[in-house]
């Protein structure tokens, strides 16, 4: 009898050793169509079939020295299972390849793992390809079968989308606790070579989406060799304190007699490994595609020791698809964005009503210019459907919004919807005890989907008994919030306490303190707890006033309570004005208003109130215009530029308007290929180069098509697909499928006839 340890006790102190690819040893083992059931190309179908090879290439594993081997079940999901029809076997494939795997685990003499592989499939949530909800459903098939099998581990591998990972992860986690016993989920994305993620991602934003919905490891698998995975292997472990994973290819594929061919050898593949263990802490090892069990014994043989990451500072951030935003900011306060706000936005809510979402998702985008980090998100207005708004809203600003979203909502469907959407690590605002704690209050459920999905949590000061405006309850509430977020294992890092900003503007004699009030508990709160976050919404403070003096008093507020210690302000950025740009009496008068200093002669007589004053000086001034739309900035362009930029920026909006004006002055012909054509190439060199990401660059495309077929009608028939026939064709289900389809829109927008 083996001394059994579970996976959790060996990675504590060891290095787990996995295995290298199955793909190429299927490919070397003689297999017919019959071993395929037909469904050539299906692997998951041998574990029915084949199990003898399975096992086979299992145990070469474990002879070359591998403490673990992945199951055969890298394609057991819906996406992929579904090309052939076979949805329904995601739970037997996942089932009979994890009790392939455990059988020769149990076949050795010492201790050996089975990790549960779950694929990434083809299909992209993020694009729209399928939903959230599906793909997590066919995961929880997936896991549950992998664990019954006998699987040590769920390793969710070669993730490329974030949103996909997230439904991977939720889905497994649901499995394992569904059959209650515990077992390490850990996740590893595949960096491409241009240093992103497929979408986009950079390696922080992902560790930020990953790493807080709670997995037990983290890292990189596939797309390229050792080499390629140097710095990003740093930057994971500068940021995390759990184990990390790394398994390259066998470097990167050349094409030799028509097929990818891995040139990195066994030995040279084991010396990077064997720095990364040291200088990196990486503590689970194997290889990817084209590595082979010869690889494995190299790396067997170096008999590596577990070493720990040093100079880790732990991440606390949230994240888009392609950015990470530390929620604690270096030299300023984190600046949530409030245009994209029903209640709170005259435009957004106008364009919500109209169900013109683009235009939405326009205002709520624009902030970034004017320096907001994240962007709240508010669709709550009587009488709309808030799920319906969200998802719509939410399944655009995933791909467009290069900063993390701020679900605010006070339904908790609302904002699960969001998250659904969302492959980036999102802020959920908020909440509070209005209704208590039990289980079915809006806390306890919207406390529950924070926790799923890894969020950061905005919380109010509001209890059963209403909102707190004395310092007194302000931090008592606060106080209770913080130990019930604790004992639900959310770290102070990622929860930001909102005191509550009141307007202070209003004359009434109860209102006068409220500002003052808030400074003081942030500060309190602050030394209290140095790693809680405060946020405020900043612009309710100014309710009342003049548009010029709001702009002055909130951003004199602004100032104070960020002296306080505040972290974050919900804010309308573009109309925060620095200090010294507000005269000095203004500067006066506006803090004395926000620490209630009136003044008054011997017989108690008012003699100074610093609102009357603020209420003269900015009397009849108006508020300087904020920026203008890009929509606007764009149409202030000439013709030409117009529509170059248009292009570049993916703005589609009133296109046909500006086409037919530049018909004026050039042919359907001459637009197509003197404006339209250069600005594609250049979005193709932006994109080369990194600086765009992928979905951006399919923005540029979708005008472009739009701008092509409104043209096309105006163009002479003889000059049509003139310049010849492409077929374009890739593997089945496989997912260069995208790319393919983006060659499709590129060369047909550049005159070729396209068979895809
Ligand atoms: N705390 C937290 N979340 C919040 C708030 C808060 N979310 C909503 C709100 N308060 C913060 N957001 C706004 C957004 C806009 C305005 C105020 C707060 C605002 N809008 C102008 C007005 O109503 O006069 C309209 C401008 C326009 O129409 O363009 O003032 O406190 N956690």
């Amino acid at each position: 009898m083996k001394n059994y340890k579970s996976l959790y006790e060996f990675l504590e102190d060891n290095v787990l050793l996995a295995d290298g690819a199955m793909g190429t040893m299927l490919q070397g083992s003689e297999l017919t169509l019959e071993d395929f059931l037909g469904h050539e190309g299906c692997n998951e179908v041998l574990n029915i079939t084949r199990p003898d090879v399975i096992e086979r290439i299992h145990l070469e594993y474990f002879e070359a020295g591998s403490d673990a081997v992945e199951t055969n079940s890298f394609g057991c999901n819906f996406a992929n299972l579904s090309e052939y029809g076979l949805d329904d076997k995601i739970f037997d494939f996942s089932l009979k390849s994890s009790q392939i795997a455990r059988k020769a685990a149990d076949q050795m003499q010492t201790n050996r793992y089975v990790l549960g592989s779950m694929g990434p499939g083809t299909k992209l949530p993020s694009l729209g390809h399928t939903d959230f909800r599906t793909l997590k459903d066919a995961y929880y098939q997936n896991a549950l079968g992998l664990i019954e099998g006998g699987a040590d581990s769920l390793l969710i591998e070669t993730a490329q989308d974030l949103l996909q990972a997230k439904a991977a992860i939720i889905g497994a986690q649901e499995a394992v606790e569904k059959l209650g016993n515990s077992i390490p989920i850990i996740a590893s994305f595949t960096v491409e070579q241009n240093g992103t993620l497929l979408l986009g991602s950079e390696v922080p934003a992902a560790l930020a989406s990953l790493v807080n919905l709670g997995v037990s490891g983290i890292g990189m698998n596939c797309a390229t060799g050792p080499e390629e995975m140097s710095e990003h292997l740093r930057t994971i472990s500068s940021l995390v304190t759990i184990p990390i994973v790394c398994m390259p290819n066998a470097g990167l594929p050349v094409l030799k007699d028509g097929g990818a061919f891995y040139p990195l050898e066994p030995q040279p593949f084991a010396q990077y490994m064997n720095r990364f263990v040291k200088d990196f802490g990486i503590s689970i090892i194997g290889g990817c595609c084209g590595t082979t069990p010869e690889h494995i014994k190299n790396l067997h043989n170096l008999r590596l020791d577990k070493s720990f990451p040093k100079n880790v500072s732990e991440d606390y951030s949230v994240s888009s698809l392609y950015q990470a935003v530390p929620i604690k900011q270096q030299s300023t306060y984190l600046n949530v964005g409030e245009r994209a706000n029903a209640n709170g936005s005259k435009a957004f809510r106008s364009a919500l009503l109209q169900e013109n979402y683009d235009e939405c998702v326009e205002i709520a985008v624009s902030q970034v210019r004017s320096g907001a980090h994240v962007i709240d998100l508010c669709v709550d207005y009587v009488g709309r459907d808030g799920v319906h708004d969200v998802s719509e809203l939410a399944s655009r600003l995933a791909t467009s919004s290069t900063l993390p979203i701020m679900l605010d909502s006070t339904e908790p469907a609302v904002i699960e919807a969001g998250l659904e959407k969302l492959g980036g690590r999102c802020l959920v605002n908020s909440l509070n005890f209005e209704d208590g704690e039990e289980d079915g209050s809006r806390f306890s459920r919207i406390l529950n989907l924070v926790k799923v999905h890894g969020a950061a949590v905005v919380a109010l000061v509001i209890d059963e008994e209403g909102q707190a405006r004395t310092v007194e309850r302000k931090l008592s509430i606060a106080n209770r919030l913080i130990v019930r977020l604790r004992e639900e294992g959310i770290v102070d890092e990622s929860i930001l306490v909102d005191m509550l900003t009141f307007p202070i503007a209003t004359g009434q004699e109860e209102t006068r303190r409220d500002g003052l009030a808030t400074l003081s508990a942030i500060k309190e709160l602050k030394t209290r707890f140095p790693n809680v976050r405060t946020i405020l919404g900043l612009s309710n403070i100014s309710f009342g006033l003049n548009a010029a003096a709001r702009q002055a008093l909130n951003s004199v507020f602004l100032h104070e309570a960020v002296e306080c210690g505040l972290d974050a302000a919900i804010v309308d950025s573009a109309k925060i004005i620095p200090l010294n740009q507000i005269s000095y009496e203004n500067v006066r008068h506006l803090q004395n208003l926000i620490y209630d200093r009136r003044e008054y002669d011997k017989q108690g007589n008012l003699t100074y109130d610093p609102l009357t004053s603020i209420l003269e000086i900015y009397s009849g001034i108006d508020a300087t215009s904020s920026a203008s739309s890009l929509l606007e900035t764009i149409q202030s362009l000439s013709i030409e530029e117009n529509l170059k930029t248009r292009i570049i920026q993916g703005v589609a909006k009133d296109l046909e308007g500006d086409l037919s004006s530049a018909l004026n002055s050039y042919s359907a012909l001459e637009i197509v290929n003197d404006l339209l054509l250069p600005a594609m190439k250049e979005v193709g060199d932006l994109f080369g180069a990194g600086v765009m990401q992928l979905p951006f660059v399919l923005q540029s495309a979708e005008v472009m098509k739009s701008s092509v077929s409104y043209l096309e009608r105006f163009m002479d028939k003889t000059n049509e697909s003139a310049k010849g026939k492409v077929l374009l064709a890739t593997v089945k289900g496989d997912v260069h499928d995208i790319g393919k389809n983006l060659v499709d829109i590129i060369l047909t927008n550049n005159g070729y006839q396209v068979v895809n």
